[in-house]
């Protein structure tokens, strides 16, 4: 790992490079899918910045797959990182939020061993409020034979991710991934279009200050969950209370919780039997960048990593952040 001192300005580009010499057999495709990535991110962070002065707010009328009313911007960013990364050759097959099936990479275009899944723009319901929003991926490689990748394919663990992140579209646009060694974060700066590294090995605390969750939820809650949030609100003396912290954009709300500690939860309730979150594309890659940083990730009953995927689109219910946190909501909630 090259020690960068506080005055270096290191480009994505050339981290990823010298993160790919750290790998012995690394064959560079990693490092291609992460500058596509990066380089869409750029894309989409120009359309979100603009939102509030082209029309291209309000929404595009069609559904997607989850029956949501799709933001133009849903469909825009969507389109912008299929495009980005369909013609690499490193990836076999994508799968997206706003696409029901698999998306194919297209005949003309040479497959490699890669599978990208993503929610192209996470918490879009508040593009039009100019709350942050986010982007969050998924790498995977293939397990099966011939060149397509397949269901089967996408349908792994999340253990077995190679690579995982987000962008957050906030105040700055950062993208923060990990490919195992280490969660890095890098901030745009916009005057030169490059993402220069701000946030080198970033650690989640131990101990968390911030409970993100929906308490507008709490009648549809079960009654362990109900006193997990208590514990963590303070209310039964046996913890000390967190400070509430929801803006209701995921991204958001798992960033500030990595940099200064805390705990996001989404539960199952009543009206989401599975809680609303999805585990392949939203779950999976942020437990996948919180355990690289020392935090944990649970469904409430075991680690969400461990989890046998059996639909694309499958919902989970989720507890991600501070590792003594979600101990506790294992704790609470696994018996
Ligand atoms: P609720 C946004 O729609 C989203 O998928 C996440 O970004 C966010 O954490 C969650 O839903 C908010 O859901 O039910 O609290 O409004």
């Amino acid at each position: 790992m090259v020690n960068h001192t506080d005055t270096s300005v290191v480009t994505i580009e050339r981290f990823i490079i010298e993160q790919e010499r750290l790998i012995p057999h690394a064959t560079g495709e990693l490092s291609g899918i992460m500058y596509d990535l990066a380089l869409a991110s750029k894309m989409i962070a120009n359309k979100v910045r603009l939102a509030g002065l082209v029309d291209i707010l309000g929404e595009e009328g069609s559904d997607n797959v989850q029956g949501e009313a799709q933001q133009k911007l849903d469909v825009i960013a969507n389109t912008i990182i299929v495009k980005a990364l369909d013609h690499g050759g490193r990836l076999c097959a994508m799968a997206s939020e706003e696409e029901a099936e698999i998306i194919p990479i297209p005949p003309q275009f040479r497959r490699g061993k890669y599978l990208l899944l993503f929610d192209p723009l996470d918490g879009s319901s508040n593009i039009d409020v100019n709350v942050p929003v986010g982007t969050i991926f998924s790498v995977l490689e293939k397990v099966t034979d011939g060149e397509d990748g397949t269901l089967e394919d996408m349908l792994q663990k999340g253990a077995a991710q190679v690579a995982a992140g987000y962008v957050i579209y906030g105040a700055s646009t950062m993208l923060v991934y990990t490919t195992g060694q280490g969660v890095h974060g890098f901030t745009l700066d916009p005057s030169i279009g490059e993402f220069l590294l701000s946030h080198p090995n970033m650690r989640i605390p131990e101990h968390g200050r911030y409970l993100s969750v929906n308490e507008s939820y709490e009648q549809l809650w079960s009654d362990d969950v109900r006193a997990l949030i208590r514990r963590y609100r303070g209310l039964d003396g046996k913890r000390e209370a967190m400070n509430v912290r929801y803006v209701g954009s995921l991204v958001a709300d798992f960033h500030r919780n990595l940099l200064g500690g805390g705990i996001f939860a989404y539960p199952a309730n009543a009206k989401s039997p599975n809680g609303k979150l999805r585990l392949l594309y939203e779950c999976n890659p942020l437990a996948f960048i919180v355990e690289a940083a020392g935090g944990a990730a649970t469904n409430g009953r075991g680690r969400i990593l461990d989890v046998q995927p059996t639909e694309l689109h499958q919902r989970s219910p989720y507890f991600v952040g501070s590792r003594a946190d979600v101990a506790i909501a294992t704790e609470m909630l696994a018996t």
